[in-house]
């Protein structure tokens, strides 16, 4: 599995394209073997987001992650420090890539997520199909819903 999965850009020391063996290759203690134990509705394996930030470096001056799907032009870009510890990246079920159900191949999750548009780190910000990771000094592209109505909207297409 050679495919790069995701790309992380922007304010970093290196930065990088990562495979499905570059992610499972982190250091085991970055590593969630099963998010179901975290919450009893995820699946698969995750490793945590601090743990990838360290392969690339934050420059001081990162204050923003840029958490980027072009698969369906989703987009949300968060205060770093709120998720920098306990953000995880699932991107693994079994020995494969996670699914696209499940918003794989590589979705981002907070653990204690806010309510949909009530934080800047809300469960909208669980972006699926997460292909491109970008830190940035000031806040970046946020498509996130702003509020119950296109968020209706929003789930509407999801089928
Ligand atoms: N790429 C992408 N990620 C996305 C969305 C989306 O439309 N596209 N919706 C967001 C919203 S509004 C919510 S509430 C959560 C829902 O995640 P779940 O379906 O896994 O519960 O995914 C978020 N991640
Ligand atoms: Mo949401």
């Amino acid at each position: 599995m050679h495919d790069a999965l995701l790309k992380i850009t922007g304010r970093a020391e290196r930065e990088m394209s990562l495979t499905f063996d570059d992610l499972s290759g982190v250091d085991a203690e970055q590593q969630i073997a099963d998010m179901s134990a975290i919450d009893p509705k995820r699946k698969g394996a995750a490793v945590r987001l601090e743990g990838l930030l360290s392969l690339v470096g934050v420059k001081v001056e990162a204050a923003y992650l840029g958490l980027h799907a072009s698969k369906d032009d989703f987009h949300a870009s968060v205060p770093l420090e709120a998720v920098r510890e306990r953000g995880l990246v699932i991107y693994r079920i079994d020995d494969g890539p996670l699914d696209e159900a499940a918003g794989g191949p590589v979705r981002f999750y907070i653990p204690d997520f806010a309510a949909c548009h009530t934080a800047e780190v809300d469960e909208c910000a669980n972006v699926k199909f997460v292909d491109w990771i970008e830190l940035t000094a000031e806040k970046g592209f946020d498509n996130r819903p702003h509020d119950g109505k296109e968020h209706e909207a929003l789930h509407e297409g999801e089928g």
